[in-house]
């Protein structure tokens, strides 16, 4: 057996190597309270305006369970901080208050993603400016702003409102209209993006790169982005479980081995062009344990321009149709594009949001036009496009193809989503939408269609009001792999009949950094699980398997986690998913999950009937105890042996 397994003395480290893993796996792992209910009732369908932010939301996303953070461009909102206009704040859900932030440089249509550790990364940003979006004397501070060009700023959000944007130590290539993804070790990749700014960008100023945070050595050159001018700002992109990421820019479609900087083409976009300022509505489709974690990219919408003809003369975007066109990519299996059910209107800048239900929410954006904003005698005020959607549609990955798309029993906002729009997943499961924004500088007033918008709304999807869930035992930290662990349903949370055990799903979601009609980070991964249900009180166990053993499926950092019952989500909690730190994850050896079972009915009567009935004795799996304590077993077998 030596000869196998190897020498006492490594086995032994080995062994204690495992013991360390284990023990800090489960120090970390606190279970936390059970959620609770919605605070309020909503409008189901429909949106609520809850206040008016006080920076306009080009990008926004959730850093604790209550904060929703805010980055605008520089521009003369009349909230103030430090002595100038104020560009950043935080919202709290809870207390529907909220707090300036000094974000001091020009995060001018930056892009954004969380780091392993929970710390948030903005990259990016146009030069400085001065009143009316005009390039400013001094790129140094100084002048109506004293704003410096927009680089690397870092925030770690908090409750205690004592957090604050800080400028990043290291600084990254000049880069308007960035894509962040974090990746498999927590780092984050930067692709793309321009040194000056644009409507399209052009080669003297293009930037076709990417590099990471924090800093892996210089910037290494895309080919694809390099051959998709003029149309290659704010590449598509996805991690894939494979660990290659999805770009996807102009009508071009790549696989790009980060590790070996080799690209490897797919089919050409069919019927429309997804990335800004097309803006397609665009989501990876939920990873489930059905369809093995197998990554399926959903594009629909956008615009269908020629790539010579948006620098024509000729082109007037504010009167050019959207497309209704969607197709879907399964990039680690396919090359090819399938057709799938077109949008119920022609849309281009959707926000698509994952909903805990497993549904995709597609809601703002306009009917005419594109993304993009400028000075032209055709643009509308000064927007590019025109003919805002205001009725929001849900596409169900599960109904029969023909019936995806539906805006059945949905109302429209008041509120026109047009450029500079975003839209957020909350933890009780509606859709947090602020911003518009087609305008250089702050521009209101009642004779502007498409003024700088401060509404801020909730839609509130078709489960908002029903009885939530509480599920008890969720734990404060997931691992790669690892032993599972068991949280409890009873009968109000399985809507007294526990059959619904059998359509009970635990589900991960990271809600993303939103901005430019693209959820940056934004994941659906649906958990392993079993039962076993008891029906003496119509209760159940879940068995929840751990984060499949691949942090390319679902990277570390925070996310949120939700039970789902008949359609139904728990109040999502936020948890650590990983080692919450940088660096390369721990994996642990996948547990068994004990099979389903219904506990066989005991009567109450019998004084025996109270042990559990042997079938679930023997279901019990080999968890990460067992392998320890075998491992330790044969550990010192084999030290005695010597
Ligand atoms: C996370 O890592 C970044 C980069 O090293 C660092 O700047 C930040 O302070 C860290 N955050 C936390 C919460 O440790
Ligand atoms: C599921 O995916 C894994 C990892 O890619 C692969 O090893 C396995 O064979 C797949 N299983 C099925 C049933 O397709
Ligand atoms: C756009 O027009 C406004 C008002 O006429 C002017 O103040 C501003 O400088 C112009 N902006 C650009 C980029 O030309
Ligand atoms: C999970 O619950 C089952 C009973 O359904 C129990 O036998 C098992 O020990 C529990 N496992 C853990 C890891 O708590
Ligand atoms: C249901 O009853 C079993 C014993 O029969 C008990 O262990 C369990 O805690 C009960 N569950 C709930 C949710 O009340
Ligand atoms: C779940 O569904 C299966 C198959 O329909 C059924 O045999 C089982 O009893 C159901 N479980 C519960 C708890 O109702
Ligand atoms: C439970 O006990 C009652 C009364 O003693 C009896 O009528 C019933 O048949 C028993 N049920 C089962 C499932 O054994
Ligand atoms: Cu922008």
């Amino acid at each position: 057996m030596g000869g196998v397994v190897g020498s006492p003395s490594v086995l032994a480290r080995l062994c204690w190597l495992l013991a360390t893993t284990a023990t800090v796996t489960a120090q970390s792992a606190t279970t936390l309270p059970a959620p609770g209910q919605p605070s309020h009732l909503g409008t189901v369908g429909g949106f609520e305006i809850i206040g008016s932010s006080l920076v306009s939301a080009q990008q926004i996303f959730l850093g604790t369970p209550d904060k929703v953070y805010f980055l605008d461009k520089v521009e003369n909102n009349p909230s103030r901080i430090n002595g100038h206009p104020t560009w950043a704040s935080e919202w709290s859900l809870g207390g529907n208050s909220q707090r300036p932030l000094d974000a001091v440089t020009n995060t001018f249509c930056a892009g954004g993603n969380v780091l392993a550790n929970g710390t948030w990364l903005n990259v990016g940003g146009n030069q400085a400016v001065t009143y009316g979006g005009q390039p400013a004397a001094s790129q140094n501070g100084g002048g109506a702003y004293d704003d410096p060009d927009g680089r690397q700023s870092l925030l770690t959000p908090c409750e205690d409102g004592s957090c604050d944007w800080v400028l990043s130590p290291y600084q990254s290539l000049q880069r308007w209209y960035p894509t962040l993804e974090t990746l498999e070790d927590g780092t984050i990749i930067i692709l793309g993006g321009c040194f000056d700014g644009g409507y399209v960008n052009a080669a003297f100023q293009d930037n076709p790169t990417y590099e990471f945070f924090p800093p892996k050595g210089p910037a290494i050159t895309s080919p694809v982005l390099q051959r998709t001018l003029p149309v290659n700002l704010f590449p598509l992109t996805w991690l894939l479980p494979s660990g290659n990421l999805l770009i996807q820019s102009n009508w071009e479609t790549v696989l790009l081995d980060y590790k070996k900087n080799k690209e490897t083409s797919l089919d050409k976009m069919p019927n429309a062009v997804r990335v800004y300022p097309a803006s397609a509505g665009t989501i990876m489709l939920p990873l489930t344990p059905a369809n093995n974690y197998t990554a399926t990219i959903l594009f629909c919408g956008g615009s269908n321009v020629r790539t010579d003809q948006w620098t024509s003369p000729d082109f007037v975007p504010s009167t050019f149709p959207a497309s209704t066109s969607c197709v879907k990519l399964t990039p680690d299996v396919s090359d090819s594009y399938v057709t799938e059910d077109a949008l119920p209107d022609a849309r281009s800048m959707a926000n698509f949001i994952a909903l805990p239900d497993g549904r995709v929410l597609g809601l703002n954006g306009a009917r005419l036009g594109t993304a993009g904003y400028g000075n032209d005698s055709w643009a509308i005020g000064h927007s590019y496009a025109d003919l805002p959607v205001l009725t929001p549609s849900i596409y169900d990955p599960s109904a029969p193809k023909g019936s995806r798309w539906s805006s059945d029993g949905l109302q429209a906002s008041t509120v026109p989503r047009m450029y500079h729009s975003s839209a957020l997943l909350l933890p009780d499961g509606s859709v947090f939408v602020s911003g518009s924004n087609p305008n250089p500088d702050v521009i209101v007033g009642a004779d502007v269609e498409y003024p700088t918008e401060y509404r801020t709304e909730l839609f509130y999807p078709s489960y908002f009001n029903e009885r939530r869930p509480q599920p008890q035992g969720i734990l404060s930290q997931f691992s790669y792999g690892g032993p599972y662990f068991n949280i409890s349903l009873d009968s109000s949370d399985l809507v007294d009949d526990m059959s619904n055990v059998n359509s009970t799903k635990v589900v991960i979601i990271r809600p993303g950094f939103s901005t430019h009609a693209i959820n940056m980070g934004q994941r659906y991964v649906e958990l392993e699980t079993s039962y076993t249900a008891d029906p003496s009180n119509n209760s159940a166990i879940i068995h929840v398997r751990q984060l499949p053993p691949n942090p390319a499926i679902i990277v570390p950092g925070p996310a949120l986690v939700f039970v789902v019952v008949k359609g139904v989500p728990s109040i999502g909690l936020q948890v650590m998913l990983g080692s919450g730190q940088i660096g390369t994850q721990p994996i642990l050896p996948v547990g068994d999950l004990p099979a389903s079972s219904v506990l066989a009915t005991v009567n109450q009567t019998t004084p025996e009937s109270a042990q559990k009935s042997s079938a679930e004795i023997t279901m019990r799996g080999f968890g990460a105890w067992e392998l320890l304590l075998s491992c330790l077993f044969v550990a010192l077998a084999s030290v005695s042996l010597s």
